[in-house]
């Protein structure tokens, strides 16, 4: 059961401490994805209502994907010197996915964490923290931390945030096919669908929005697919060089296991991908096995069947150290 007056005490003891902030910061974790940064612009515009200003300070700004919610409009990247009184974190609660923010981060007076990713040991000291790993999207957290401050937003900021939240929904469940899709999902959808969303024009513009040349390095990247225990378990990957050849960036290659992670006789899929020489993140999905405790032994995280990490060797050793990996890896109970 998900403990909803968590819900409730938070975005209570939010408006308390934001009214004496001077300074207010939204951030998520490092390469933002489709849920923590469009619940950043999702709070954005509902504190805007409040009253507040607040900043959205990401790691980096290859955020083009989001250009359909104004993302350039609303997000500054990280210089290294900005302080806030008052931080809330989305979609992570872990030092280690906020690089050089941790400073930003321990320098704030007050620390808020939303975040629906199996909890690691490293939880991030807060004034209030809601983490709920049966969450579908820290979207849904959000609506339903701020429902009746939504519902009094006018129509076309009930609409920007409606649209924020069902991105939320369309990255985390994949357009609701996710092993993560629940009655909450739907609920949402069917509530932003009041709020005035048009879900056809948003699964376009964000799930479909891929340039000719993005399709092409997908091919690349669909042609290293490489299967092992007959069938059941799947490796694709990415290098450096195939980035360059087509002139696109590592955003290019968010969402990836997408395309494979539901393919005939597949239980497991694994996609490296190249960050550096002799350095590979991976992002796991496993419909059987806990891939989250293999992604925190190397110090990742994530959830119980999506997780990642990073891995250092060559491409054929972290495949053979990922397999091993994978044998020995827990069932989850059916
Ligand atoms: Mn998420």
């Amino acid at each position: 059961m998900i403990n909803l007056s968590k819900a409730k005490q938070c975005a209570q003891t939010l408006l308390e401490e934001i009214s004496q902030a001077r300074t207010v910061c939204l951030t998520t974790h490092v390469n933002p994805d489709g849920d923590g940064l469009c619940s950043c612009l999702a709070l954005k515009r509902i504190l805007q209502h409040q009253g507040y200003e607040v900043d959205i300070v990401t790691d980096d700004l290859s955020l083009e994907r989001y250009s359909f919610l104004q993302v350039f409009d609303h997000v500054k990247p990280y210089d290294g010197k900005m302080r806030y009184d008052l931080v809330f974190m989305i979609d992570l609660h872990d030092s280690t996915r906020l690089d050089a923010r941790l400073e930003m981060v321990s320098q704030a007076r007050h620390v808020f964490v939303i975040d629906h990713h199996e909890v690691r040991n490293d939880l991030i000291d807060c004034t209030c923290c809601w983490i709920e790993p049966k969450a579908v999207s820290t979207g849904w957290m959000l609506h339903e931390m701020f429902r009746d401050e939504i519902r009094q937003l006018k129509s076309e900021d009930k609409i920007y945030v409606g649209n924020c939240l069902y991105t939320t929904l369309l990255n985390d469940t994949n357009n609701f096919v996710n092993a993560n899709t629940d009655s909450h999902a739907f609920e949402l959808a069917a509530e932003t669908c009041g709020y005035g969303i048009n879900p056809s024009e948003l699964y376009r513009l964000y799930m479909t929005s891929r340039t000719p040349v993005e399709m092409r390095l997908l091919g690349q990247v669909l042609s290293t697919i490489e299967l092992h225990d007959k069938g059941h378990i799947l490796f694709v990957d990415s290098s450096l060089d195939m980035l360059e050849m087509n002139n696109l960036d590592k955003e290019a290659t968010s969402n990836l296991t997408r395309w494979v992670q539901d393919l005939k006789g597949v239980d497991s899929v694994v996609y490296f991908r190249e960050e550096s020489v002799g350095l590979y993140r991976l992002s796991m999905r496993s419909k059987i096995y806990n891939v989250n405790s293999i992604a925190i032994k190397y110090g990742g995280g994530g959830h119980l069947q999506a997780s990642g990490c990073m891995m250092k060797g060559s491409l054929p050793e972290v495949k053979r150290i990922t397999l091993d990996e994978l044998h020995n890896a827990e069932r989850l109970a059916q």
